[in-house]
Formats: C-alpha cells, structure tokens, sequence
C-alpha cells in the first residue's frame, strides 16, 4: 500500500510546461486581518492569496503593457458587425461582477504550488461577444496575447455568464504577471484557457493552440484535486502533541463542488473527515484542516488526502500524470514523527 513510484514521477513528466517563476513556497505567511494566530500556521494560510504570493506561469517573460497604449482588437471574421478595437477604459465601463476564483496549472503535479485563490473583477465577455454577434460558422473564441501565447475556448464556455474579462485581482489593476491590463477568467478549465495580456479576440471555426500543438488537453477541464500544504514533505512531526494537517481541494466546480476533504495517516485504510474552515462557490478552493492525536513513537508516517466531490466522485488513489490532461491521485507526504 505504499505511495506509488509513479506519482514521484509526474512531477519529472509535467517538466513539459516551462516554469519561469515560481510561487515562492517559502512565502511568509501574511497575517490577514481577522486571522487567528493558529490559522497562520495552516498551508494556505489565507482563503484569498495575496497577489505577492500567487503563483506566476507563462511561456517565457511576462509582456509589460501601457494601460493607455493598449487596445484589444475584434478580429472582423464570422462575426456580423465590426467594432473599433477596445480601451481598457471601454472594458471597466462594461457591467462588472465581481467573483473568487481559483486557478490551477494543467501541469501542476501532485501536490505542488501551482494553485491559488483570488478575488477579481471584470466584464463579462458575453457582453462583448454579444455586440459584435457571433455567425452561426463560429465555434470557437481566439484569444493571442501579448506575449506570442494563443488559445482558444469553445463558444459555448464564451457565452458563459461567468466567463470574465478580469482587469482586477484583489482590489488593484491586474498585476504585470498576471496578465495587465486584461486577462480571461475560464471558469473549470485549468491555467491555460486563462490567458493574460490579452490582445485580439476572434471568432472562428476552429484553432489548435499553444499548449494543444505541443500534445497537452484541448478541453482542459480541472480534476478533482486534493493539496496537503501542512505538514511538508520530510517534515519532523512531534509525537505526543496535536499537529494540524491542513491544505486545500478544488474542482472548478466541474463535480458539483467539494463536499468533504478526509485524512488517512494508515495508507489509507481507515479516513478522518477534515474540517473544511473556508470556501465560496465551487469556483474556488476549500481550505481544510485536521487535527491529529500524533502517537507518541518515533516512526516514518505517510499522510495522504482525498476529496469526494457532490457528484459522488471521490479521489483515487492510482491517479494519471499531469501530461497531457492534468494530474489526478492521492497526494501523499512522507514524514516523520519524532519524540524528543
Ligand atoms: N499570455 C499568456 N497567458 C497565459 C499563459 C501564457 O504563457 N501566456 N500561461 C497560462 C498558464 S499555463 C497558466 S497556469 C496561467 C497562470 O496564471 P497566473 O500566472 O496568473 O497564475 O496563465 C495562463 N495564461
Ligand atoms: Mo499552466
């Protein structure tokens, strides 16, 4: 019943996405207004991440735009009426909402960082595609970035009343990193049907995109996902004492949501129920916690984490790598626990 080799790796495997910067795993935590000193000490800390801590991924360097210089073109195919290319001022006097949500990598392995939580506002990009009126022959929405990435979304997911243009992350402009001025807000599709720097949109029949021509899901919808932040890989756990596993479980909403988070410190044979101490919508992590009775005896211990979602769907334990259609398993951390 021991962890299998090849969850180690498909962190080797998922290498396929370039990772120019990282999350900075060893971040402070942030002590948030409100937050008890004993949550400080949980992984994620905080239900929102701070802009600082999300966690950073493009294809190479992020594009550095003017807010005043850049327009966002509608490409003039399949649609049946031509508009002047777009202002962000145009944008933010759109009907805005304002939503939490989660974005994950598809190359995200098991149990990494590249997972985090924000508030955001921005347009509906129904709205925009509504003016311009999309032909029957148009299948798919086109977005090229500043940056040279491309992608696209089937109309169907455009037409989504949740499907953003986000201009906002936690109460500020976009962040350079995080795509300034205007990024795609996906809602139940992994990282790469969110584009940032958003450039052009354009309606077409058909489009193979970035991540698509180098073998990775088209469709991209996020799995079930379950992340022990606390305690850390190689941790030394006191025996004797209450130790607090905690973590995060997400499924874009794509399984109805998180309906329970459950801890195994057994290899899985017997599962506590965690306590789920923040959530929103399905389209935002859970955080979990669990408080264990840590026996008082020297001895390596693997905790896993599985979540069950309100379809019925629960987590397996023989999960797939990331490649090409994102990860799914148990994430497991080896420890030790430790009697001084
Ligand atoms: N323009 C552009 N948008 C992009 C990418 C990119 O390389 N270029 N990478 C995508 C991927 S793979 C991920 S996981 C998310 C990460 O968003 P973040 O950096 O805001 O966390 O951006 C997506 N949007
Ligand atoms: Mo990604």
């Amino acid at each position: 019943m021991k962890r299998r080799k090849f969850i180690k790796l498909s962190a080797i495997s998922a290498a396929g996405l370039v990772l120019p910067v990282q999350m900075g795993c060893s971040a402070p935590f942030v002590k948030l207004e409100g937050q008890t000193e004993a949550e400080q000490l949980l992984k994620p800390s905080t239900f929102v991440t701070p802009n600082a801590d999300f966690y950073v991924l493009q294809i190479g360097d992020p594009a550095k735009l003017d807010g005043n210089a850049w327009r966002m073109a509608i490409v003039p195919t399949l649609i049946e009426k031509r508009i002047l290319p777009l202002q962000l001022k145009d944008i933010t006097a759109m009907e805005s909402v304002t939503v939490t949500r989660t974005l994950k990598c598809i190359g995200d392995p098991i149990g990494t960082e590249q997972m985090s939580n924000a508030e955001w506002k921005g347009a509906r990009l129904r709205d925009l595609l509504e003016k311009v009126g999309p032909k029957p022959e148009a299948k798919v929405v086109v977005f090229r970035c500043a940056d040279g990435y491309h992608t696209a979304i089937p109309l169907e997911d455009a037409m989504r009343e949740d499907t953003l243009l986000a201009y906002e992350m936690n109460g500020v402009p976009l962040p350079t990193e995080h795509g300034f001025p205007v990024r795609l807000l996906n809602p139940g599709h992994y990282g790469t049907k969110n584009p940032k720097w958003i450039m052009s949109i354009q309606l077409a029949e058909e489009h193979e995109s970035y991540w698509e021509k180098r073998g990775w899901d088209p469709i991209a919808n996020v799995k079930l996902a379950t992340v022990i932040g606390t305690p850390s890989e190689g941790e030394n756990i006191t025996g004797g004492k209450v130790y607090t596993v905690s973590g995060a479980a997400f499924d874009a909403g794509n399984h109805g949501g998180i309906k329970k988070v459950e801890v195994s410190i057994d290899y899985g044979q017997t599962w506590e129920e965690a306590e789920i101490w923040a959530q929103d919508t399905p389209l935002a992590w859970v955080l979990w916690k669990w408080e264990w009775q840590v026996p008082e005896k020297a001895e390596p211990v693997e905790i896993y984490a599985r979540a069950t979602a309100n379809s019925g769907l629960t987590q397996d334990e023989i999960g797939i790598e990331a490649d090409p259609v994102g990860a799914t398993g148990y994430h497991i951390i080896d420890a030790s626990i430790v009697v001084a």
